[in-house]
């Protein structure tokens, strides 16, 4: 009689041996509560009927308890294995998922008899890679797949939530269903000799591609805020000595990190803490007050709030409104641009002419919302109409860049019989560089480099 655990029962009707089939601990390394591992491909299902020493196939999508057992016959684990097949799994091919217990030793053993039975180690996001290969979902969803688990804040999470259900990408379909219909047209022309062709005909194509093309994917571009709740932001809070950096970050970030003492010259080093304004994730940096020094570790110091402030996206000047010699930023700053000037310790002085400044008392609370709010404004959130087609990565930008280019090449030279060869030309690029987005074409290349961004297990 044969052991259990070699009884061979096929689940999904497939014959022989397929290499094809890709195991993973999908959960984070670590203990928990449940720990998932994930099977996908032909012999997902045989594997895990194995691994269940069960000989009646699953029900797809119902949640079967089970024990789990080794080459012996000893339990390893029990958990629920869940069968999802074909079309209806995330991979779309067959899937299994064993939630098991968070005990990374259990995991790993679990994870080495799916090996043992047949499947192979899954590389670095090789389950939505196959989703994208069957059609379940595009790059761009793919792509956002990883920016939800990633996204640092909750508003960039739901940022990728709406790109997840594909409103980015039915942006970019739209785009280049209007470019195919439009180089059809300029096609139409070729057939007819140079002087039968209206020159109204020409206006209402070039109005056409101004409309639904180039006005809107340059709207699309006009805002990096969709960049920045990924990406997030440097800020750097600048000044002279005891103007108030420190107590502004403390202040901002909501947290007691840096030391406020009225003596000039307390901050030393930069000091960075993370926070968020309206969902953008911000990396804040206090900085040494500038003032010529002799002292060898204040002169550091000035070195690197100099270089925070070159590389910060979004730079705060503070200056002390009852020191007005604290007030010219060009002195320590000339070269920088300067976005952001703040007027501190309002509270001491009274009707002083702020000028430009934001006026501000950290030891009263007053003026921080306003701030905030600038802060916000000037890293790019600004009212988008549609927030949904957002530019979240800057592959994304950079293929949107180029298709645009290629759109107003095209119409350049659109008018003039001879070159209408060329426009077809210049669009159908512009076509196929929307396509990279969306992984459509031959894009094998740009598939391997987004996905050895993805994690194991996803
Ligand atoms: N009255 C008043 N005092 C303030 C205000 N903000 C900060 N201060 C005081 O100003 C002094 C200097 O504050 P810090 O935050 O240490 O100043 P700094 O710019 O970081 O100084 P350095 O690290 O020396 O460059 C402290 O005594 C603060 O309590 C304010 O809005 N009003
Ligand atoms: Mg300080």
């Amino acid at each position: 009689m044969e052991a259990p655990n070699e009884r061979r029962v096929t689940q999904s009707g497939a014959t022989g041996h397929t290499p094809d089939t890709i195991s993973a601990i999908a959960t984070p390394n670590g203990r928990g509560g449940i720990g998932i591992i994930r099977l996908s491909g032909s012999q997902a299902a045989d594997i895990a009927l194995k691994l269940c020493q069960r000989d009646k196939s699953f029900t797809p999508r119902y949640a079967h308890f089970h024990h789990w057992y080794d080459e012996q016959g000893e339990t390893i684990d029990h958990g629920l294995t869940i069968y999802f097949k074909g079309e209806q799994s995330y991979t779309g091919e067959d899937t299994v998922e064993l939630q098991a217990h968070g005990s990374p030793m259990l995991l790993k053993a679990l994870f080495e008899r799916t090996l043992e039975l047949g499947a192979r180690p899954a590389e670095a996001g090789e389950f939505t890679r196959r989703a994208v290969e069957h059609g379940k979902i595009n790059l761009s969803q793919a792509e956002a797949v990883v920016a939800c688990i990633d996204a640092a804040t909750l508003r960039a999470a739901k940022q990728a939530q709406k790109q997840l259900d594909g409103a980015f990408g039915r942006r970019i379909s739209q785009y280049m269903d209007d470019l195919t219909s439009v180089v059809a047209h300029v096609e139409a022309c070729l057939d007819f000799p140079e002087d039968e062709v209206p020159a109204l005909f020409y206006d209402q194509l070039r109005n056409r591609v101004e409309a639904e093309l180039i006005a809107p994917i340059q709207h699309q571009l006009n805002s990096k805020l969709g960049e920045r709740l990924f990406e997030g932001a440097t800020v750097a809070i600048v000044g002279e000595p005891n103007v108030g950096k420190s107590s502004l970050l403390n202040a901002l970030s909501g947290r007691d990190r840096a030391i406020v003492t009225d003596i000039a010259g307390t901050t030393r080093d930069t000091l960075e803490v993370d926070f968020e304004v309206n969902g953008i994730p911000i990396r804040l940096v206090d900085t040494a007050g500038l003032r010529t020094s002799d002292d060898v570790v204040e002169q550091e110091g000035v070195k690197r709030a100099k270089s925070a402030a070159e590389t910060a996206d979004l730079i705060i000047f503070v200056a002390d409104a009852t020191r007005p010699e604290t007030w010219n930023s060009e002195i320590h700053f000339g070269e920088l641009n300067i976005q952001l000037k703040i007027m501190n310790k309002m509270d001491k002085v009274d009707g002083v002419d702020t000028k430009d400044f934001l006026p501000l008392s950290i030891k009263q609370e007053q003026g921080l919302t306003t701030l905030l709010k600038n802060m916000a404004t000037m890293l790019g959130d600004i009212d988008l109409a549609d927030e949904a087609a957002m530019v979240t990565s800057s592959r994304h930008r950079a293929a949107l860049e180029t298709s645009l280019a290629h759109i107003q090449a095209g119409l350049t030279m659109l008018g003039r019989e001879e070159m209408i060869d060329l426009t077809a030309m210049e669009w159908r690029r512009a076509w196929s560089t929307l396509g990279e987005i969306l992984g459509i074409g031959d894009v094998e290349f740009i598939l391997d480099k987004v996905f050895s961004e993805f994690c194991i297990g996803k």
